[in-house]
């Protein structure tokens, strides 16, 4: 049978949602610093992005998610000479790119590193002042899924309890309430539109939800062989669009501040005879774009994960990918 770990990694988050915001991680170091700099690779990558986003939000200070390989090979493109808390994520602790960048930073002398992993033996936790280590993160699969969703929400909380602590508690009460519920219309919803065949798919995010939309499509892609790509929603009119055709599959995973505009596009996609959801419009749920964000992410985990099982591949082991990513020396 297939496709075993994915699925339960999938099903296992909401209980390691509800284990951190009732124990939630401290993140007191972003206090009084001139930037922070998020980095990682891959879906560690996209996570940073929404975590920038998220932390400056909420503290105004200066924040920035990069690929990890920015770090390693442009330092001086990408290192400010200000004073700069840099957070580190990376599941399995030892992607080369992610230990390269830890290792050029503290060459550099340029700041406090806080790790964000699942691993507390591996380089990041080892080269990091500190690190946040999530082990019930810890996934068999090859792809990310809980892992990256409880690292985020790990960022989210720490920053919470340090500048909106009483954010948690909304997020704590609105989490308990839906977060099943929406696992269960994620899926009915994957499972449907898994039976399509979709030429492409794109997703469209906004702010925070813009680092969602990209994981968004690299799970679609990773697990299932798909063609799938994210833009930021108002970006889709400058180009992207010129590729929609009938077999064109657009999701937009609709914000609070551009949410009358991705409403518009919505209604463009569809006048091209192209196929448009928008979700994140009706959940059972009232948080805000950047406190919900996470809860976004069932619906390509569950759509990556019902396409792998429709084209016959393992979404445990996908196509060309290994679980973590070495550069050979
Ligand atoms: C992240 C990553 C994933 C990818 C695959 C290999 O690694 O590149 O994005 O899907 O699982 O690992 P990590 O640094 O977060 O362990």
């Amino acid at each position: 049978m297939n496709n075993n770990y994915t699925r339960q990694e999938i099903e296992d988050q909401p209980g390691v949602w509800e284990n951190l915001i009732n124990n939630p991680p401290r993140l007191e170091e972003i206090l009084d610093k001139d930037n922070v700099i998020f980095f990682g690779s891959g879906t560690s990558h996209y996570l940073a992005l929404s975590a920038a986003s998220f932390t400056q939000h909420y503290t105004g200070i200066v924040s920035r998610g990069l690929p990890s390989q920015e770090i390693a090979f442009f330092p001086e493109a990408t290192m400010p000479d200000r004073d700069t808390l840099y957070v580190g994520i990376s599941r399995s602790g030892e992607t080369s790119e992610v230990v390269i960048a830890t290792e050029t930073i503290r060459e550099r002398g340029k700041g406090n590193i806080i790790g964000i992993t699942t691993e507390i033996d591996k380089p990041l936790a080892r080269l990091a002042k500190r690190s946040i280590v999530i082990g019930e993160a810890k996934e068999k699969s090859v792809v990310m899924t809980k892992s990256f969703t409880s690292m985020l929400l790990a960022i989210q909380l720490g920053v919470l309890s340090t500048v909106n602590p009483s954010a948690i508690d909304t997020m704590k009460d609105e989490f308990s309430r839906s977060s099943r519920k929406i696992l269960t219309i994620a899926e009915a919803w994957a499972k449907g539109e898994a039976k399509n065949n979709y030429k492409e798919i794109i997703f469209l995010g906004s702010g925070p939800l813009y680092g969602i939309a990209c994981e968004s499509a690299l799970k679609v892609r990773e697990m299932s062989a798909s063609t799938a790509t994210a833009f930021h929603s108002l970006e889709f009119r400058h180009g992207p669009k010129a590729s929609l055709t009938k077999d064109s599959f657009v999701v937009i995973l609709i914000s609070d501040s551009a949410r009358e505009e991705e409403l518009k596009i919505a209604k463009e996609i569809e006048d091209v005879g192209s196929k448009c959801t928008i979700i994140g419009y009706d959940l059972p749920l009232s948080l805000s774009e950047f406190l919900r964000m996470i809860l976004y992410m069932p619906f390509s985990q569950y759509l990556g994960y019902y396409k792998a099982l429709e084209k016959g591949i393992n979404s445990d082991t996908p196509i060309n990918l290994t679980r973590v990513v070495r550069i050979e020396e």
